[in-house]
C-alpha cells in the first residue's frame, strides 16, 4: 500500500512515519510513504500559499491554486505507475482524503476500507483550511480523527496511516497482532498481566495459571465486557444489541 501525504509540513510525516513498525514495515517494502510538499506546486513568485478568506472572520487560508496542482502531480504519478504494472487495464479511482474536523469520524471499520486501496491520498489542511472550489473537484473522502480540534492535518494523517497500515499483510508479526481483537469484537480489551506472580503484593489472576483454555477465553470475555460497560458505555450497549439472544 502507498501513502502519499499533500502537507505543508513535509519533514515532521517522514518523520514520524519513519521510526518503530511503520519505518521497518517500510523498509520491508509492505508499505510505502511520500510526503509532497504543497508549496513545492505554488505559481505564486514568493511561495504563497495561503491568503485571507472573504467574508467576516480573520484567517488565512489554504488556496486553491497549489492545492489542486499538486494533487493533479500526485494523481498523475499514481496512474502513470499503474498503467507501468497493469498496461490498459481499467483502473480503480483513487480515494482522496481530506484530513479535517469537519469530517466523518474516522474508526476502526473505516481503517479496514482504507487498507484494501493500493493508493491512499492525504491532504492535510493548515491554518483556517483550504478554499472549498478545489476540495470539490478533488476529495473523495473527509475524514476527522476526533471531536477536538488540532493545528493541522498532519498528526490525524499519521494516525490515521499508523491505524491503517497495521491492517496491511505483513506489517505486524505474529505477537503484535494478538493487540487485534480489541476493537475488533467491539469490545475492550481484558486486562493483561506479565511476570513476577506477584508485584506489590497484588497477584496475577489466578485463572490465567491454571492452564484451562476454554475457563482463560471465558474469564477474558467476561474482564472484556466489565472493562466496556465502565469505560466506554456506548460501545457496551451496542454489543448488547449485537448479541442480544433474544431477537
Ligand atoms: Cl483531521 N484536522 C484537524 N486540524 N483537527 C482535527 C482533526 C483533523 N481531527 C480532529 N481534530
Amino acid at each position: 500500500m502507498f501513502f502519499h501525504v499533500l502537507t505543508l509540513f513535509p519533514e515532521m510525516i517522514m518523520d514520524g512515519l519513519g521510526t518503530s513498525i511503520l519505518g521497518r514495515a517500510m523498509q520491508k517494502g509492505c508499505i510505502q510513504a511520500e510526503a509532497v510538499n504543497i508549496r513545492d506546486y505554488t505559481t505564486n513568485k514568493h511561495q504563497k500559499v495561503d491568503d485571507y478568506t472573504y467574508g467576516p472572520g480573520a484567517g488565512m487560508l489554504m488556496q486553491a491554486q497549489p492545492v489542486y496542482d499538486c494533487v493533479q502531480a500526485v494523481l498523475a504519478n499514481i496512474k502513470q505507475r499503474r498503467m507501468e504494472q497493469a498496461g490498459d487495464a481499467p483502473q480503480k479511482r483513487v480515494r482522496v482524503v481530506y484530513v479535517t474536523p469537519q469530517g466523518a469520524v474516522f474508526d476502526q471499520k473505516m481503517a479496514q476500507e482504507f487498507a484494501k486501496e493500493e493508493d491512499l491520498v492525504l491532504l492535510c489542511g493548515h491554518y483556517e483550511g483550504i478554499d472549498e472550489r478545489v476540495l470539490e473537484e478533488v476529495v473523495t473522502d473527509y475524514v476527522s480523527i476526533g471531536d477536538y480540534v488540532l493545528t493541522g492535518g498532519e498528526l490525524p494523517a499519521m494516525v490515521m496511516v499508523d491505524a491503517i497500515s497495521r491492517l496491511v499483510p505483513g506489517v505486524l508479526n505474529n505477537d503484535e497482532s494478538a493487540v487485534t481483537d480489541s476493537f475488533g469484537n467491539g469490545l475492550l480489551e481484558h486486562p493483561q498481566y506479565s511476570r513476577p506472580q506477584v508485584w506489590r503484593d497484588k497477584e496475577v489472576p489466578p485463572v490465567l495459571l491454571s492452564g484451562n483454555h476454554k475457563l482463560i477465553e471465558k474469564w477474558q470475555l467476561e474482564e472484556s465486557l466489565k472493562r466496556t460497560k465502565e469505560r466506554r458505555p456506548d460501545l457496551y450497549e451496542r454489543w448488547k444489541e449485537e448479541h442480544d439472544s433474544s431477537k
